[in-house]
């Protein structure tokens, strides 16, 4: 034989130390006792090539001192015998006990195999391993194994088979300066008694017994007491904390722990007995939509504001009465500018509402809305499509396919237009930060929540013409909660905002385009003046809207185009008061907090914009499409009439 490598087996007992030695050495046992005690001792020897391998199997143990038998056993051999490497087994699912072992046979300068088994265990507890980062710390190479079924045993193979090549572990762990310095003294002081760092330490902190010699007695005693002294504290249990924190500090570094799916259900029936409360549910529900534009409003706020004293800068380096300057001015700034300054708070809504979806939450919200929406004749699941239409009308309508029976697709279809989506959102603010600076939360809230009350309205009604079978129960299985990932709700969030800004670039460019044309014409008409094209368009359709508040021609104007996009109805106002000192001084001027809130529910309520009614369109037919124009232009003046009307009844307006 060219190469004989003696190789022990060591771990924590139940580590799955006995079932590794079992995969290595089949049935080439020798059994015997440990010398001059009753504890049984396995050898197996293994051939393989031109190399023989001799493993022993050291007793299962915690640690390594001589307060235990098996631990004296165990240390004895370790130290005493000329071995060429030691397999540690690891139980991966107790990862810090078994470390503990695994650093103190480190100390003792031996070649080590780590061998993280119950990788299974550790994996159905939630808890992943950092094999790679373990190697890498360390430089040897991590096996994960599964010894009861013989994974991972190939790979200790590999390894084995070019132990040649294997080092020492490169890091280790370090202790105060006094101990490294007196473990040094004894070593050089006492070759025979102490040959090695972690007899001396053992000595030191009393786990291995001093030999029967004065001199060497009185030097431990004394170099305990003067390191005792130094760091205040007892020396045995300075080295344990060490040890501790150390086995810490790595695993912090290589161990993730995650809940198991059975505490993960655990955990989220208890969330759900609160969450999903016939009590509680709903408000918890308000109160999370309150959080979310309260949200909306003091993160994006600021950033908003950056970027509006941005364009208004870029704004007034833009001089001259030419052509060009006026479209840039007027068209491209004030129009698709008043867009893109919104850009943060749609950016922030679509984190939110991806964190609500990611977290598991958004499919409460539809369980708790199950009650209600069946008291209205709807499917509860009907809500998860309807709380997508906050984002956008679009996908949302799309969704509405997953929804068994054709009479919850088509209610849920009609319903989700009234659920106020992303485009509305820049009228809110910009009418909002003119008139209620002071309730920006509570007044965009209240018209979401107007959006959900209409949404259902609508579907109750329409339910009522169309269809009366009764609903079927809801039966849904609600996913566990989990910590919503950041990076996700981060990237759905860009892509959805990549979407909006697209939109601004695109269609909000051309449709500006066309409004700043018509307000530039007939040649030698005030921009944007009542005599301009546009301005006359407006003027005719304004006492339309004089009941609801209001009368000015671009006010008209704003909503005739917004049936293209609701941010067109914003792109709009900034184009047409693009001449103006600034779009919220204009609106200041011409609206009333009272009209602007009329504005607003008017935004709310008529159709969203021409994809959404062709998305209504492909889904369910044109019949419902049409229906949906309609109902949601007339709903839309008539509650906007109400506002106006009610408010100035009350003596608001
Ligand atoms: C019994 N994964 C899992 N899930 N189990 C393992 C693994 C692993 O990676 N490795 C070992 N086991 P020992 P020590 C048993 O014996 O090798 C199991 O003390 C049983 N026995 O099969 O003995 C292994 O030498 C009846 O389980 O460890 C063993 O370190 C029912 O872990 C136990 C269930 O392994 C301890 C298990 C009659």
């Amino acid at each position: 034989m060219s190469k004989e490598y003696v190789i022990a087996v060591a771990g924590n007992p139940n580590s799955g130390k006995t079932s590794i030695f079992n995969r290595l050495t089949g049935a080439n046992l020798k059994v015997g006792n440990w010398p001059g005690v009753t504890v049984e001792k396995k050898e197996g020897r293994v051939v393989r090539g031109d190399t023989a391998f001799t493993f022993v199997d050291i007793p299962g143990t915690y640690g390594l001192s001589a307060r235990s038998v098996d631990e004296r056993i165990a240390m004895d051999f370790l130290t005493k015998e000329r071995l060429h490497a030691v397999i540690v087994v690891l139980d991966s699912a107790n990862f810090n006990r078994n470390f503990y072992l695994f650093n103190l046979i480190m100390e003792m300068g031996l070649r080590i195999i780590p061998v993280l088994n119950m990788s299974d265990m550790a994996e159905k507890r939630g808890i992943t391993l950092h094999v790679d980062r373990l190697s890498a710390i360390f430089g040897i190479p991590f096996v994960k194994t599964v010894a009861s079924r013989g994974k991972g045993i190939s790979d200790l193979w590999n390894v084995l088979e070019n132990i040649g090549q294997l080092g020492k572990p490169k890091h280790s762990l370090l202790y105060p300066k006094p101990v490294e310095a007196a473990a040094l003294k004894l070593m050089g002081r006492f070759p025979k008694q102490v040959t090695s760092r972690f007899q001396a330490l053992g000595v030191l902190d009393g786990g291995i017994v001093i030999p029967e010699d004065e001199e060497f007695r009185r030097v431990v005693t004394e170099l305990q007491g003067e390191i005792e002294e130094g760091l205040d504290g007892d020396l045995d249990e300075l080295i344990a904390e060490k040890r501790y924190e150390f086995v810490y500090s790595i695993a912090k570094e290589c161990v993730e722990r995650r809940l198991s799916t059975e505490q993960k259900v655990a955990l989220s029936d208890r969330i759900d007995r609160v969450v999903t409360n016939r009590y509680f549910g709903g408000p918890i529900f308000l109160f999370a939509m309150w959080l979310l534009f309260f949200l909306v409003f003091t993160v994006g706020n600021p950033f908003v504001e950056w970027i509006n004293n941005g364009f208004s800068a870029l704004s007034s380096l833009v001089s001259g009465s030419g052509i060009v300057a006026s479209f840039i001015r007027e068209g491209l700034i004030s129009g698709v500018g008043a867009v893109l300054v919104f850009v943060p708070s749609i950016f922030i809504l679509f984190f939110l509402i991806a964190i609500m979806e990611d977290s598991g939450y958004l499919a409460r919200a539809a369980f708790v809305a199950d009650r209600f929406m069946h008291a209205l004749g709807l499917h509860g699941k009907s809500f998860i499509p309807m709380l997508l239409g906050f984002g956008c009308n679009i996908p949302a309508i799309m969704a509405v396919r997953t929804l068994e029976n054709e009479k919850d697709r088509v209610l849920t279809a009609m319903a989700i237009p009234y659920m106020s989506c992303s485009a509305r959102l820049p009228v809110y603010l910009l009418f909002v930060g003119v008139f209620f600076t002071h309730h920006q939360t509570t007044v965009v809230f209240s018209l979401y929540i107007l959006g959900i009350v209409i949404a259902i309205v609508v579907a109750r009604v329409l339910r009522r013409i169309f269809f009366t079978k009764a609903v079927s129960p809801l039966i849904m299985e609600l996913p566990a909660y989990h910590v919503p990932s950041i990076k996700t709700a981060t990237r759905s969030a860009g892509i959805r905002t990549g979407f909006f800004v697209k939109k601004a670039g695109t269609f909000i460019f051309g449709a500006v385009l066309v409004i700043w044309m018509l307000a530039s014409l007939p040649a030698g008409v005030g921009y944007a003046s009542a005599e301009s094209i546009i301005g006359r368009i407006g003027s005719a359709m304004a006492p339309v809207f004089a009941p609801a508040g209001f009368a000015s021609w671009q006010a008209s104007v704003a909503l005739i185009f917004g049936f293209l996009a609701k941010e067109v109805v914003v792109g709009t106002l900034g184009t047409l008061y693009g001449g103006q000192a600034s779009l919220s001084s204009a609106i200041g001027s011409q609206f009333s907090a009272l009209s602007a809130m009329s504005f607003m529910v008017m935004t709310l309520v008529y159709i969203p914009c021409v994809s959404t009614i062709a998305v209504i369109r492909r889904e369910i037919g044109t019949k419902w499409a049409a229906l949906s124009v309609g109902v949601s232009v007339t709903l839309g003046y008539v509650l906007a009439v109400l506002v106006f009307q009610a408010g100035r009844f009350l003596g608001i307006g």
